[in-house]
């Protein structure tokens, strides 16, 4: 059931919350602390929608048996990191036909020039041989999968800013073109790892799809993997432990990190340390205790298949009962005949 809230300037007004994961990769924990985390820590009143966003994956090949293995296993992470699929809507983004075809009409909405200087357009196409099309007008996919449901709030990390302007601006042009369809998300990042960097390379993002074995936290990963990745983290020459991440980034990575599993500021935390070994086997030790649960949850799930595609076949048929109005208006605004 859910709770009416009084939005600040006196709407009644549902929270709808709506975000998404690629099966890309196994989960890290920069999506883990940027994303995933906090899709279960919303008000509790809030009408949510987590999708596996496989159809953002395919934009780049994938070998089928290990997407097909890894979007349940994404599922699972999902369900073993806290939400709850009876409160929370949980489903796969191609279970959900309308996605795609809202996607068009995104792209008719976007402009080459606006997909064109999406950043992460650009580092991904980067030294490919073979860049798909879909990956060039993905975020005009991501905008739809967003104003299907009318999300009000989007928690995602900080890498997703500049593709949740776009979905803004596209809700605002396409309102201002065919009247009032769609509502205008808020992004929500973090304000503690927004953007984890990775272990190794500290100035480049921790990814699930970029090969890093020694720079990168898995979810999954054993506690003695994760202590040894920390153990042999890239801090730097000096010895002194302040939060800087510009001049200090592997230090203030780790701090970051460090406060984001304790619930505490990076910066005070740096008054803590004299020493980058204690701070490192610290940071490990607090992902170990975040994790450890998780761990053990998702092995329970993952032992029936059978439940979690329950689970999903449930969560794509009530996101269709949102989804499918939507696109409706949305079909009906720019003067498509009705089927
Ligand atoms: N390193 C990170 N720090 C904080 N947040 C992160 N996210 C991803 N990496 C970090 C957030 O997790 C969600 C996952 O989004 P996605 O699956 O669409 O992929 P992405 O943003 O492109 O992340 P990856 O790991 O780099 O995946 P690939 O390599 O497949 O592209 C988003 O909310 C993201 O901000």
């Amino acid at each position: 059931m859910l709770t009416i809230w009084v939005h600040p300037l006196g709407l009644a007004a549902v929270t709808r919350v709506l975000s998404g994961i690629q099966p890309s990769g196994e989960l890290n924990l920069g999506t883990y602390l940027g994303a995933l985390r906090r899709f279960s820590q919303g008000s509790g009143d809030d009408d949510s929608y987590f999708c596996i966003v496989d159809l953002h994956a395919v934009t780049v090949p994938q070998e089928p048996a290990q997407l097909r293995a890894r979007t349940l296993s994404t599922a699972a992470l999902y369900l073993a990191s806290g939400l709850d699929p009876e409160t929370a809507t949980i489903f796969v983004q191609s279970h959900v036909p309308e996605h795609t075809e809202l996607g068009w009409l995104m792209e008719c909405t976007a402009s080459f020039g606006e997909l064109s200087r999406m950043t992460q357009f650009k580092e991904k196409s980067d030294g490919r041989e073979f860049v798909s099309a879909a990956l060039f007008t993905y975020p005009a996919l991501m905008a739809a999968d967003i104003l299907l449901y009318n999300a009000d709030r989007v928690p995602v990390g900080d890498d997703q800013k500049q593709h949740l302007e776009l979905a803004r601006d596209l809700a605002i042009r396409f309102n201002s073109r065919y009247g009032a369809v769609f509502t205008v998300p808020e992004p929500d990042i973090p304000r503690t790892a927004a953007r984890v960097m990775d272990l190794q390379e500290p100035t480049r993002k921790m990814s699930k799809s970029v090969e890093s074995p020694q720079g990168t936290v898995l979810m999954l990963d054993p506690p003695a993997d994760i202590e040894r990745k920390f153990k042999r983290a890239v801090t730097d020459a000096e010895s002194e432990v302040r939060f800087d991440p510009s001049a200090k980034p592997g230090v203030s990575n780790l701090l970051s990190i460090l406060g984001a599993a304790t619930g505490h500021d990076p910066a005070s935390l740096a008054g803590t340390y004299s020493q980058y070994g204690p701070l490192k086997a610290d940071t490990a030790a607090a992902v170990i205790a975040l994790l450890g649960p998780i761990q053990e949850r998702y092995a329970a799930l993952m032992a029936d298949p059978g439940h979690l595609t329950d689970i999903l076949a449930k969560g794509a048929s009530r996101a269709r009962e949102v989804a499918a109005p939507t696109l409706e208006r949305a079909r009906t605004a720019v003067g498509l005949l009705p089927r």
